[in-house]
């Protein structure tokens, strides 16, 4: 059994300074808003960390007027040369300030330490330095010889990456010329909040970003917003179709960025040991909370008893708990809500008639916990073979032949990623020309890139993050 040793760690919690309550940040200063506030807690103690100002309508309507005179009287009047200063200030800064930001992460969100500091903070800093570099060859970009900003971006965001989804967000809409009012999610809004100071500390100027905090209700207020000209979400499929009606009709550009329930597909041929470590990152990282995370497993029949062997030893050694600890593998789940919704999803493959297994890990008596868990002997009717559970759970399925993979593979609502691990070239090819979905990963998974245009298909959401595709959802008439 994995003895799990609480590791509070003081010293590196004590590098970010937590304010006792945060106001909203709306043209270029922390401002009060004008209705309540709510607390945003650390999911594996439940310590309240700061208390959170809850944007109203009216709030929503001041951040986009902030953002509208901010637009129209200095951004869009600077050379694209001067936007690139200000991007590449920010990269600097988030780059110096990476630990402080890692740590914050990481109490906010639950996340381990060691994927905040090595995989999220290092992707911001990169995000704000390859969109930088855009900023004053737009019309190099084979989106048109001049192509204009589109305006006012409203963005809202997930909890899973806090951190990176903002600078996913940010970084292309300023490199294209727009202003941004920006919403992170009511669980996770700190990282975004001391991102606001790092506009202050870069001399943004006032109204180029402003972050508002709140629940569903203020992001609803944003998209909704009639001098928002560009929504850009990123959230679960429900909430992402009910914004795609709420804008029909009007000329507000969008692009979602939804769920998934990727396919994992690993050959007889596949170097196992390799499969086997990309098969744990590909459900474990982040606890699962991911889109793109390889939540079906698709194994040959041959090689099947090896790989569930070699995956339950590789999982009896993930260390769960605290996420400070640089030791630790799973951190804790985000929210009480997102537990149950595992632990219901999981029930229900027991019912279902799925084997559960799940890796011996003690769990914390305090915080949100759910130990990496695999399901076997499950088919494509189980509701844990459809769902999107958004945790650490992995369903496994068998196949025979590879047209059998592609089969079970795109069987699914969902299109955003997938994975092949084979040592054939050729199939990696054929599979991938086959797999409908928007990443393919081969012998390797989660890995990300700047450059590289990151979406979906199907219900996975349209348009593309990253890359020069993803400039072309902030500017005028144009697609990549
Ligand atoms: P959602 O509940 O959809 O929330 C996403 C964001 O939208 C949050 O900021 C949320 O505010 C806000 N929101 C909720 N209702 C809204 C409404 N009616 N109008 C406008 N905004 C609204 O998703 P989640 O639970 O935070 O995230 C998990 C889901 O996101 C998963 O399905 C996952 O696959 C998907 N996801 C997709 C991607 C990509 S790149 N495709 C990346 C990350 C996550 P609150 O925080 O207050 O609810």
């Amino acid at each position: 059994m994995t003895k799990f040793e609480y590791a509070p760690a003081p010293e590196s919690r004590s590098i970010v300074d937590i304010k006792s309550s945060y106001g909203l940040y709306i043209g270029g200063e922390f401002v009060d808003g004008k209705g309540g506030s709510f607390k945003s807690i650390s999911p594996s103690t439940e310590e309240v960390l700061a208390e959170v100002t809850e944007a109203t309508a009216d709030d929503v309507d001041l951040a986009v007027k902030a953002a509208r005179q901010a637009y129209d009287k200095v951004w869009s009047k600077l050379p694209g040369s001067e936007r690139a200063k200000y991007l590449y200030r920010i990269a600097r800064i988030m780059a110096e300030r990476s630990r402080e930001f890692a740590v914050l992460e990481s109490l906010d969100n639950g996340k381990p330490i060691k994927e905040s500091r090595d995989v999220d903070l290092p992707l911001v800093s990169q995000w704000f330095f390859y969109y930088a570099g855009w900023a004053d060859k737009l019309g190099h970009a084979g989106l048109g010889p001049d192509p204009k900003a589109l305006g006012v971006a409203g963005q809202v965001i997930p909890w899973n990456f806090p951190i990176m989804m903002l600078a996913w967000k940010i970084a292309p809409a300023l490199a294209a010329g727009n202003t941004v009012v920006l919403k992170p999610a009511e669980t996770t809004p700190l990282t975004a909040l001391l991102f606001a100071e790092v506009c202050q500390q870069a001399e943004l100027p006032p109204g180029v970003v402003n972050i508002i905090t709140g629940a569903g209700a203020t992001g609803q207020a944003l998209v909704e917003h009639p001098d928002v000209d560009k929504v850009a979400f990123t959230g679960s499929t429900a909430v992402g179709k009910a914004i795609a009606r709420s804008v029909a009709g009007t000329s507000k550009k969008v692009t979602l960025e939804l769920g998934g329930k990727a396919a994992n597909i690993v050959f007889d041929d596949a170097p196992l040991d390799q499969a086997v470590e990309g098969i744990v990152g590909g459900i474990f990282f982040n606890q699962g909370h991911v889109c793109c995370a390889g939540s079906r497993l698709l194994v040959q029949e041959s090689v099947y008893d090896e790989v569930i062997d070699k995956l339950k030893q590789r999982m009896s050694t993930l260390r769960l708990g605290d996420p400070l600890d640089k030791n630790t593998d799973i951190g804790a789940i985000n929210s009480a809500e997102q537990l149950a919704r595992i632990k219901e999803l999981s029930d229900v493959g027991d019912a279902e008639g799925a084997e559960r297994w799940s890796a011996p890990c003690e769990i914390p008596d305090s915080g949100f916990w759910f130990a990496p868990t695999i399901f076997t002997g499950v088919t494509q009717a189980h509701r844990i073979a459809r769902e999107e559970i958004f945790g650490p759970v992995l369903s496994i399925l068998t196949f025979r032949t590879p047209a059998e993979a592609v089969e079970k593979a795109n069987n699914t609502p969902y299109g955003l990623s997938a994975g092949v691990w084979t040592e054939k070239g050729s199939r990696i090819l054929s599979m991938a020309n086959q797999l409908r979905a928007g990443v393919v990963w081969a012998n390797t998974f989660n890995k990300f890139d700047p450059a590289s245009p990151f979406g979906g298909y199907k219900e996975s959401g349209y348009g593309r993050e990253g890359g020069r595709h993803g400039l072309a959802a902030y500017l005028q008439g144009a697609s990549a």
